[in-house]
């Protein structure tokens, strides 16, 4: 009898929070501090991906796994893999020479507690481990699907994923002229691939069906979006004690967003309509995909 990643009967904010603890834990395990100097980075690393996060990319790994049966060790392999790329992104992302932010998950963010050259470094290191992580005997016994799921990660993390998204990003600063085109394209590079791979992780776990995959992918793509909207929702209307990182930070750079776009309202509907759509990719999947369907509905309701 297999352990399943999350228990099937547990409601989404448990399920939520039974995925930060066993993704924490194995994330524990394997950023152990070495002796000697190098432990600086290690502590570094371990300082930004055990910060307190919603830790919903590791959720979607686990719950895109259920889905095909996958094994929890397996499904958390993957989910610490994502998380670590997620937390090397908002490591980076903080950098004076990107964001220049000095708070992220409510702590200081990693090179104000360090210091710049060990941020880039940590940053660095999180995401080559991460690799390591998916290439371990544990994340599967089939070589072939770990090699899928490097490549996998590889694209969604690199430039045809979140990096090219941050290129855009950099360059569209101080570009109000952006149209809503651009925008999306944007966001689906920048949140949206890491997103999708953390659906698609599950997937390749469970060796599954073009069409299952078809239907995640969809409803990933649908999910990132309506994300990214609810971020800049957030931005505008939140406070930096719900969300944990400065607010008022989009419209203070001048740069173009959802809800720059559209204003609040119709930015809303927008996300609404996408959550909807996200959801009708799930039918396939029955009653098995309720953990995804109620994190959907989170996704636009949450305050951070
Ligand atoms: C530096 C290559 C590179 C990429 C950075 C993802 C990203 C690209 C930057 C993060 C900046 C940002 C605030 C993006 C908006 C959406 C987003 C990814 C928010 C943070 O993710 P959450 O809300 O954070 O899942 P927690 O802390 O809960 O994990």
């Amino acid at each position: 009898m297999i352990e399943l990643p999350l228990d099937p009967a547990s409601s989404f904010p448990e399920a939520l929070a039974d995925a930060a603890r066993l993704t924490d834990a194995l994330l524990e395990h394997h950023l152990v501090v070495p002796d000697g100097p190098e432990a600086r980075v290690v502590k570094a690393m371990r300082y930004s991906a055990l910060a307190p996060g919603k830790r919903l990319r590791p959720f979607l790994a686990l719950a895109s796994a259920q889905l095909f049966s996958v094994a929890r060790r397996s499904a958390l392999q993957a989910a610490a893999a994502v998380e670590l790329v997620h937390a090397y992104s908002l490591v980076h992302d903080d950098l004076p020479a990107m964001d220049n932010s000095d708070l992220r998950r409510g702590r200081p963010t990693c090179h104000k507690e360090f210091d710049e050259a060990t941020a880039v470094l940590a940053g660095d290191a999180l995401l080559t481990f991460a690799f390591e992580v998916l290439a371990q005997p544990d994340t599967h016994g089939d070589p072939a699907v770990r090699c899928e799921l490097v490549t996998a990660l590889a694209q969604a993390a690199g430039d045809r994923g979140m990096v090219g998204g941050q290129m855009i990003d950099l360059l569209a600063e101080n570009d109000p002229s952006l149209d809503i085109g651009a925008i999306t394209r944007l966001q689906r590079l920048k949140t949206g691939a890491l997103i999708a791979f953390s659906c698609e992780a599950g997937a390749i776990l469970g060796k599954a069906t073009a069409e299952a995959r078809l239907a995640l992918r969809g409803y990933a793509h649908d999910l990132g979006l309506a994300f990214q909207i609810a971020d800049d929702l957030l931005d505008v209307e939140g406070s930096a004690a719900e969300t944990g990182k400065p607010v008022g930070s989009d419209a203070a750079a001048g740069k173009a967003t959802f809800v720059s776009i559209l204003g609040v309202e119709r930015a809303r509907s927008q996300a609404e309509l996408l959550i909807d759509q996200a959801v009708s990719h799930l039918d396939l999947f029955e009653e098995k995909a309720e953990l995804l369907r109620q994190a959907a509905h989170f996704v636009i309701n949450r305050r951070a």
